[in-house]
């Protein structure tokens, strides 16, 4: 009575008419009237259809039915035209199949005619039934295990050990357990196939201070398809997923060093697969092998238990966090926990070297823009400009004291930090075609470590470093109090662009005769002196210092020619404005120009064809090789310092005395190194 109301109210139309009956084109059998708009509807209960069958057909025909129609809607939906004269085989055949509303759907029908007949139709009959719809025919429906049909209606229903699951069309298995303790697990089913659409989920746990342990034993079978499960069995734990597993090979047992684990066994709608047995026992909890990366444990252990205890070292290169390292803690003691973890842990880091503090020496810089500068990592050092090469070590490991260090060496040691040394002997190479008289005039560039000093007496220098100068005793005999001033990167004497240097000390060779008033000296043997300028000078392709020589037996130039240079005068002059050169070679000293003076083994005899040095070249350079022969390997050295020679230049043949400055090395290393 309940549901009969419910049906009354909600669909009034289900029981207002008969579940069958019959529908008629108005005043049949007898003809039908012109002008007539007849509609008619059914709809069928839920779980059934309605069909209608037309047993007689006779409208007027035309095209399209475009006169007089039988219309038929399913749902709204136009399904067929009617119109014309149709036998009830025809009818049966071909229109009646297709007469059918959807579960629980309508039809209607609607029957028009025009303004005439041309002669007398008697119109249509059919006859409507609601039918309860078999839906366990549809493929299309999954009751995975059985269905059943009823008027109305369906249901599907399970194989025992199954149930329906809540979209009432599933089977599924209740596989969702709980364990404690040691046992074997094996899938709903078994033995035997294990069952379809399962969803298990096995929580398995121990007592605190163990762990479970797994193992599987006898067959394994669990589906997979070319590698990739179709079924699968996946073994949790708070920290770490194992599998997913299946085929036919078992995976090896494990500790999982948990006290609860997950057993999640999902399976698909179909298979004959086996399955499995996992036992699962209880072990005393273990520790992992490390307790924090990068540190060493003693004692030594292939296993730690539950209650074992450590001491945690960071391994070489590595330290504690800073708090830790300035409460000068070297180790710590940890213990395995029963929850399979170590406590306390402190984390290790790796050794920072930092920057290295490069303030001290502005020439040096760091080849990388951003080097690590942790344990292990490398830098490496280059000088800043190409006018100096580093000497010493260029490349530094960060070592484990958190240390710059190279070959056993710190980047900081006083003795051996690198250091950037002045590259010497190099210039830029011009061929002259200018003759002067006496020697060609040089180019900017061309002889890079001449200096040129004006007052008080006029002589030539030649810069030996980027703060050292060297030239003749004599040029600045008596003025060694003063500071002087020297001009460089120029080739010409009036250059306002000269390079400006003055000096710091001037320091004379100790053994070199000093001029004394009214007093003629003896000789100009040791005729050499020191220049220290005050200030680093700004090397540039303009101002470059010299090599110094090598010390060798027998002559100096050994048979080649050298190359001489100055600012001195030529011919009867005693100064040109501009750097000139000339090329020499050395003669014995028995042939050069002989006096009162006497002659050492400190100086050496050259001269050229028509060149030589005069009185304001004093204290400047002679290099070897000859200039313009130069290169890389073979840089300009400073052979000879201008000394002394005959008071008219140019005459006996034009030779002249040089200082030889491969005797006094030592002198120059150790008063350089000295002050
Ligand atoms: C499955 O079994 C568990 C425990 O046996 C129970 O709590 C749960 O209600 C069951 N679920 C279904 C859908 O039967
Ligand atoms: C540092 O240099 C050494 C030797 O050249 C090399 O073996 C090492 O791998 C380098 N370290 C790093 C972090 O690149
Ligand atoms: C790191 O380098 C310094 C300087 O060379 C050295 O004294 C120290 O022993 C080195 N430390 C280690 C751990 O090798
Ligand atoms: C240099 O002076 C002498 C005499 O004073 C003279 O004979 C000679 O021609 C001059 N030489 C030059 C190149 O001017
Ligand atoms: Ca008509
Ligand atoms: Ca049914
Ligand atoms: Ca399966």
């Amino acid at each position: 009575m309940i549901i009969l109301c419910v049906c009354v109210i909600l669909l009034p139309v289900c029981f207002t008419h008969p579940l069958a009956g019959w529908v008629s084109s108005p005043g049949h059998p007898g003809g039908y009237e012109p002008d007539i708009k007849m509609n008619w509807e059914r709809c069928a209960p839920a779980g059934h259809t309605l069909t209608l069958s037309i047993v007689h057909l006779d409208l007027e025909d035309s095209h399209d039915c475009e006169n007089d129609a039988l219309e038929v809607f399913a749902n709204g939906i136009l399904i067929s035209k009617l119109c014309g004269k149709k036998s009830t085989e025809q009818l049966q055949a071909s229109v009646n199949p297709s007469l059918r509303s959807p579960s629980g759907g309508c039809l209607s029908l609607t029957f028009q005619t025009d303004y005439s007949n041309t002669e007398q139709h008697t119109g249509f009959r059919a006859f409507y039934t609601v039918q309860d719809i078999d839906e366990c025919l549809d493929g299309d429906l999954q009751c995975s295990h059985f269905c059943h049909n009823y008027i109305g209606g369906y249901s599907c229903s399970c194989r025992p050990g199954y149930f329906l699951r809540e979209d009432q069309h599933t089977c599924t298995v209740n596989c969702t357990e709980e364990r404690f303790g040691e046992g074997v697990l094996t899938p709903p089913g078994s033995p035997g196939p294990y069952f379809e659409n399962a969803q298990c989920t096995y929580t398995l746990s121990v007592e605190e201070g163990k762990q479970i342990i797994l193992n599987f034993i006898g067959e394994f079978d669990v589906e997979d398809r070319e590698g990739q499960c179709i079924d699968s069995l996946t073994i949790k734990t708070d920290s770490a997923t194992f599998g997913p597993f299946c085929g036919k090979k078992a995976p090896s047992g494990f500790n999982t060093a948990a006290r609860q684990v997950q057993v999640l066994f999902n399976t698909d709608q179909e298979g004959q697969n086996l399955g499995f047995s996992l036992t699962y026992r209880a072990k005393l909890m273990e520790c992992p092998g490390t307790v924090t990366p990068d540190s060493v444990l003693s004692p030594q252990r292939t296993v730690y238990v539950v209650g074992d205890t450590v001491t945690v070292q960071c391994k070489t290169g590595y330290t504690f966090d800073a708090h830790l390292v300035k409460a000068d803690v070297k180790h710590f003691e940890s213990t395995c926990q029963t929850s399979g973890k170590w406590s306390p842990v402190y984390s290790c880091a790796p050794v920072d070297c930092g920057d290295p503090d490069l303030s001290k020496n502005d020439l040096l810089a760091l080849t990388e823009e951003r080097p690590l500068t942790t344990y292990t990592h490398n830098i490496s050092l280059k000088c800043l400009t190409k006018f100096y090469q580093l000497s010493g070590h260029a490349h530094f490991t960060c070592n484990a004291s958190g240390l710059w260090e190279s070959h056993g060496e710190s980047l900081f040691d006083e003795a051996n930090s690198p250091i950037c040394l002045p590259e010497c002997g190099m210039n830029e190479e011009f061929f002259s075609f200018e003759r002067v008289y006496g020697g060609e005039r040089a180019r900017l560039k061309q002889i890079p470590w001449q200096l040129l000093i004006k007052r008080p007496r006029r002589g030539g220098a030649s810069l030996i470093s980027d703060r050292w100068a060297l030239t003749a005793a004599h040029v600045v005999d008596g003025h060694e109090t003063k500071k002087l001033t020297f001009n460089g990167g120029m080739i010409d004497g009036q250059d306002n662009n000269a390079v400006i240097m003055e000096t710091e000390k001037i320091i004379i060779h100790p053994d070199y005769e000093r001029e004394v008033f009214g007093l003629a000296r003896t000789s100009y043997d040791n005729d050499i002196a020191l220049v220290k300028m005050s200030a680093r000078v700004p090397l540039s392709f303009k101002i470059r210092p010299v090599c110094l020589p090598k010390k060798s037996a027998g002559p100096v130039m050994k048979g080649v020619m050298g190359t001489v240079s100055g600012y001195g005068g030529t011919g009867n002059k005693t100064k040109s404005q501009f750097l000139q050169y000339a090329h020499l070679e050395e003669y014995p000293k028995l042939s050069c120009f002989q006096s009162n003076l006497k002659v050492t083994d400190n100086m050496f005899c050259a001269g050229g064809d028509e060149a030589d040095s005069c009185k304001g070249d004093s204290g400047g350079p002679l290099v070897l090789p000859m200039l313009g022969t130069g290169a890389p390997n073979k840089p300009y050295r400073l052979e000879g310092i201008v000394s002394w020679g005959p008071a008219q230049c140019g005459d006996e043949a034009f030779k002249g005395y040089y200082t030889k400055v491969q005797n006094y090395l030592d002198w120059i290393r150790e008063t350089m190194e000295k002050n």
